[in-house]
C-alpha cells in the first residue's frame, strides 16, 4: 500500500478512537447527571469548561491531522499532475526512433514499436525528404513523423487534472490528393478534423483541439478513420503537444472574454505557420478560451514571434473569408448601448490587397476596410450598438478570400486583436 495512505488511515483511526473516547466520557458524565448524582453534577458544574475544552481539542486535532494528511496526499498528486507542463507529449515529436528490430523498411512492427506510443494497424515511421515511390514529405517539426494507414492509430496515456481545459496542438497533413479525416480522441470525447484544405502549401499545418474531462488518466488517440485505395495515403503526424488553458473572465470594463487572444493553445516551437483552430468547436472546450469558431473552416492563431501582432503576444488571422468566423456570446442588459472597439490589420505574411472585416453585434453590422501591403499594418475602430436581449453575440469574419503574394497555395486574411465591449455612460 502507498505509505501516505497507510499514514492517513493510521492517524484517522487513532484520532477517531480518541474522539470516541471523549464522546464516551461526555456521554457518561451526562448519564450520571441524568441519575441526579449530586457529585457528578458538581463535577459537571465545576469543570464543564475544562472538559468541553478537552473535547473540542481532541476533535480539532482529529480533523486537523486528517486534513493535513489529505492535504499532503493531494499536494503530492498535484505535483505529479503539474509535471505535465506545456509541451510535447512523451516522444511527441517522434524523434526517439524505434529499435532496429521494430521497423521493417518504414512500417512499424508491433504495438509497442514506437517509443512511448501504442500503435494499431499500418503505421509508418517517416523521415523527411524524398520517399520511395517518388513522393516528397516535408516534416515541419523535426525530422521524423508517423503516417497513419487505413484505420490505423497511435495512442498514449497522459495524466491530466480532472475538470481542467486542455488543448492538444499537433502537426498534421494529408499525403495524397484525397480528402483525409483525422479523428482525435481523448478519453470519452473525440473530434473529426477534415484535412481537405491545405492552409499552407508546404504541408506543415498545425491544429489545436480542446477538451475537458472528469478524469486524471486519459488515452490520447490519433486515428485515420478513412479507407483509401492507396494504402500509402494517410495523414502524417509530426508533433503532438499539450497545454492546460485558463479561461479568462470578463471584467467590468470589457465584457469580452480572452479579448486579446492571449490565452490559447501551445505554439509548437518553430511553427512559423500559426496554429489552426478547427471549425465547429464547442464553446466550453474551445482551444481558444471564450471564443467559438462558428464557420466551416479554421481560424488561425498567430504569435508575435512569426507574425504582426498589434497587442500582446497573440492574435487571430481570419484565413478563409466568410467561411472562417469567430464569435462570442456576451451577457448584456437589453436596451443598453455598448461601445465596441477592435483592431484589424495584416499579419506581415505577404497577405496583400483590399481587405474587409465584417463585425456583427446584436442587430448591427460594421464593415471595416483595410488596405494591406502584407507588411504588418493595423488600425483600431470604434462603434456603438444596442443590446436587444440578455445575451448578445459578436461575430467577426473576413469578407474576401486572400492568398499570399509569394504563395498562392496559402490561404490568408486580415488579423483581429483586442476586442472590447463596454457599457457606455
Ligand atoms: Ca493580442
Amino acid at each position: 500500500m502507498d505509505p501516505r495512505i497507510s499514514l492517513l488511515l493510521t492517524s484517522f483511526l487513532f484520532f477517531t478512537a480518541s474522539a470516541l473516547a471523549a464522546t464516551y466520557m461526555e456521554a457518561n458524565a451526562l448519564f450520571n447527571l441524568l441519575n441526579y448524582k449530586v457529585e457528578s453534577l458538581c463535577i459537571m458544574l465545576i469543570q464543564p469548561s475544562f472538559r468541553g475544552l478537552m473535547f473540542v481539542a481532541i476533535w480539532f486535532s482529529t480533523f486537523s491531522s486528517t486534513f493535513l494528511c489529505w492535504l499532503l496526499i493531494s499536494q503530492s498528486r498535484f505535483d505529479s499532475v503539474r509535471s505535465l507542463s506545456p509541451g510535447f507529449l512523451k516522444n511527441g515529436n517522434f524523434e526517439e526512433k524505434p529499435k532496429p528490430g521494430a521497423i521493417k523498411k518504414t512500417v512499424l512492427q508491433g504495438k509497442y514499436a514506437l517509443p512511448s506510443w501504442e500503435i494499431n494497424g499500418f503505421v509508418e515511421y517517416i523521415s523527411a525528404g524524398p520517399q520511395p515511390g517518388g513522393m516528397y514529405f516535408n516534416v515541419a517539426h523535426g525530422v521524423h513523423a508517423v503516417r497513419l494507414g487505413n484505420e490505423a492509430s497511435i495512442s498514449q496515456t497522459i495524466t491530466i487534472k480532472a475538470g481542467s481545459l486542455y488543448a492538444l496542438t499537433f502537426g498534421a497533413s494529408r499525403t495524397c490528393a484525397q480528402d483525409e479525416v483525422l479523428r482525435v480522441s481523448v478519453g470519452t470525447v473525440f473530434g473529426d478534423l477534415p484535412l481537405q484544405t491545405l492552409y499552407s502549401s508546404n504541408g506543415g499545418d498545425t491544429y489545436a483541439w480542446g477538451f475537458k474531462l472528469n478524469a486524471t488518466a486519459v488515452k490520447v488517440t490519433f486515428h485515420n478513420t478513412g479507407v483509401q485505395e492507396d494504402p500509402a495515403c494517410g495523414p502524417l503526424i509530426d508533433a503532438v503537444a499539450i497545454k492546460e488553458l485558463f479561461p479568462p473572465m470578463p471584467t467590468r470594463d470589457n465584457l469580452v472574454k480572452n479579448h486579446g487572444f492571449e490565452e490559447g493553445p501551445h505554439r509548437l516551437v518553430n511553427t512559423s505557420n500559426g496554429v489552426l483552430l478547427p471549425p465547429k468547436q464547442e464553446d466550453l472546450t474551445s482551444p481558444l478560451p471564450g471564443w467559438m469558431i462558428e464557420s466551416l473552416k479554421a481560424v488561425k492563431f498567430i504569435d508575435k514571434k512569426h507574425f504582426n501582432v498589434p497587442f500582446g503576444l497573440a492574435a487571430v488571422e481570419l484565413v478563409a473569408g466568410r467561411e472562417s468566423a469567430i464569435a462570442q456570446i456576451l451577457r448584456t442588459v437589453p436596451g443598453k448601448v455598448y461601445g465596441l472597439t477592435f483592431t484589424i490589420g495584416d499579419a506581415r505574411n505577404g497577405c496583400h490587397g483590399s481587405m474587409m472585416v465584417e463585425a456583427f453585434a446584436a442587430k448591427d453590422t460594421f464593415k471595416v476596410p483595410f488596405e494591406s501591403k502584407g507588411k504588418g499594418g493595423f488600425k483600431t475602430v470604434s462603434f456603438k450598438f444596442k443590446a436587444i436581449t440578455a445575451r448578445t453575440r459578436i461575430t467577426f469574419y473576413s469578407s474576401y478570400y486572400h492568398t499570399r503574394i509569394d504563395d498562392f497555395g496559402s490561404l490568408c486574411g486580415p488579423i483581429l486583436d483586442e476586442v472590447r465591449v463596454f457599457p457606455t455612460a
